[in-house]
């Protein structure tokens, strides 16, 4: 039985300044929402380095780190192969505007585990991918409505923004400003594992949609997992109706496995969206599928794609030797038996600690939703205590433990992680809970 830290309300008064000092020139002091912390209030942390498991503050505080920047840190941080190979690669220059044998190495990579992806493009950003692949399923159907679901989130590309998770969901924004009328309307949205809803549109809309987008499992309205039939069933739907189906896997790829979690799911995208893990924690995505389908993008065909950085070398090598680690024999053995004594472990806490709460996990990723179960689409999700959360994310906090400072978030396990510092987490999951009962 693992002991947590005791709760201590450590000092941050240099992430207080520098934060302070952010706000000036930073709008929100981020360069991304959910770093504000708006949700959980309180001071946003500055983070100054991270070690395996490990995230450490301008203050010199030491914790576990469940966020691993949002999934993209499988391997935990500063992993020695991964850094030898960015020290390395950038003493050749960063960035050439031309093509290197990196990035055909990181397609092949990506390609030969994922063989249903023919064809690969990398971009920048998770939202350039599925902004791209959206732009091309629009190209190949010759049609603009797109359908997506509630509470998934796909990046900030316009044709994303509305009723979406993450940062969105948390701030609570179901309709961004910005977005022309026009363009809003041809988003259309459903429930998560609802399919008589996608049918229904179809039929609404017949003819007219080019794609269905979807999180093949969700983890931006925290973790929803796809019921049986749920996703065959988008496959069906969408073969039948002319549409391709869109995979967003800028979470799921490489994380459950080597390879596309729809290869454990059993459905097979038209496209596929990755990010996070295959860039090592550089700045890389991609989208790929059918050589049919992507021969469209420029310069082979006319759907217009570019990027400054795209591919750029350091972020291939970095991503081959996140691949290359992550290939080894065993490694998500470990990584998924790990996770699931924790799950196991912090629902047995849950249970006994008379707070009202559900955990839905897959892989390394879980999320504790403070309300009662089941949560199976954004509207269960939103019955969460969100108060609650934020009071247990302090508490957690407190006690040496980061999560994601928002409920509609997920828990991200690395494979640095290890059983003592599950046990410890355990621990103070279980004095955080009854601190919030107190
Ligand atoms: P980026 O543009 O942030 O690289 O990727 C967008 C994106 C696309 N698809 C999925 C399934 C995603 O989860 C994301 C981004 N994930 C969030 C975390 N929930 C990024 C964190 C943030 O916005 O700061």
């Amino acid at each position: 039985m693992g002991t947590a830290k005791a709760a201590v309300n450590r000092e941050r008064r240099k992430s207080r300044e520098i934060f302070e000092r952010g706000e000036k020139v930073l709008v929100g002091g981020v360069n991304s929402p959910v770093r504000a912390f708006r949700s959980v209030g309180g001071d946003p942390l500055v983070m100054e380095r991270g070690l395996g498991a490990r995230i450490y503050d301008a203050d010199g505080n030491e914790y576990l780190d469940y966020i691993g920047s949002w999934g993209a840190m499988l391997l935990g941080h500063a992993h020695p192969a991964v850094t030898a190979a960015i020290v390395e690669q950038a003493q050749r220059g960063t960035s050439y505007g031309a093509t290197t044998e990196l990035e055909v190495e990181l397609a092949t990579r990506i390609t030969r585990a994922v063989p249903f992806i023919e064809k690969i493009r990398f971009v920048s950003s998770g939202t350039e991918a599925t902004m791209s692949a959206l732009r091309l399923a629009r190209a190949f159907t010759k049609r603009d409505l797109v359908v997506k679901f509630e509470g998934c989130y796909h990046g900030h590309a316009d044709s994303f923004l509305s009723q979406a998770g993450s940062g969105l969901a948390t701030l609570g924004i179901a309709a961004c400003p910005g977005v022309p009328q026009a363009l809003a309307e041809l988003t259309l949205n459903a429930p998560y594992n609802d399919l008589n809803a996608v049918e229904r549109l179809f039929a609404l809309h017949s003819g007219k949609i080019a794609a269905v987008i979807v999180e093949p499992i969700a983890a931006n309205m925290g973790v929803v997992q796809p019921e049986a039939g749920f996703l065959p069933g988008l496959r069906e739907l969408t073969r039948k109706n002319g549409a391709l189906l869109i995979v967003d896997e800028v979470i799921t790829g490489f994380r459950l496995h080597f390879g596309a979690a729809q290869t454990l799911l059993g459905v097979e995208g038209d496209l596929t969206t990755m990010g996070k893990i295959i860039g090592g924690g550089l700045p890389a995505a991609a989208y790929g599928g059918r050589a049919e389908i992507m021969n469209l993008v420029a310069p082979l065909g006319a759907v217009y794609q570019a990027g400054t950085l795209a591919g750029n070398p350091l972020a291939m090598r970095a991503g081959c030797a996140t691949l290359e680690a992550l290939s080894a024999p065993g490694k998500y053995e470990a990584l998924n038996a790990l996770a699931e004594k924790f799950v196991t472990e912090l629902r047995q806490v849950l249970a006994k600690s008379g707070v009202p709460g559900h955990i839905n996990a897959q892989g390394s990723l879980a999320t504790l939703f403070f309300c009662d179960g089941p949560v199976r689409n954004y509207d269960d999700a939103k019955r969460s205590d969100t108060a609650r959360y934020a009071n247990f994310f302090r508490e957690m906090l407190n006690r040496g433990i980061f999560l994601s400072p928002a409920q509609f978030e997920a828990m991200f396990l690395s494979m640095a992680h290890t059983p003592e510092d599950i046990a410890a987490t355990v621990a103070a999951v279980r004095e955080s809970l009854q601190a919030l009962r107190t």
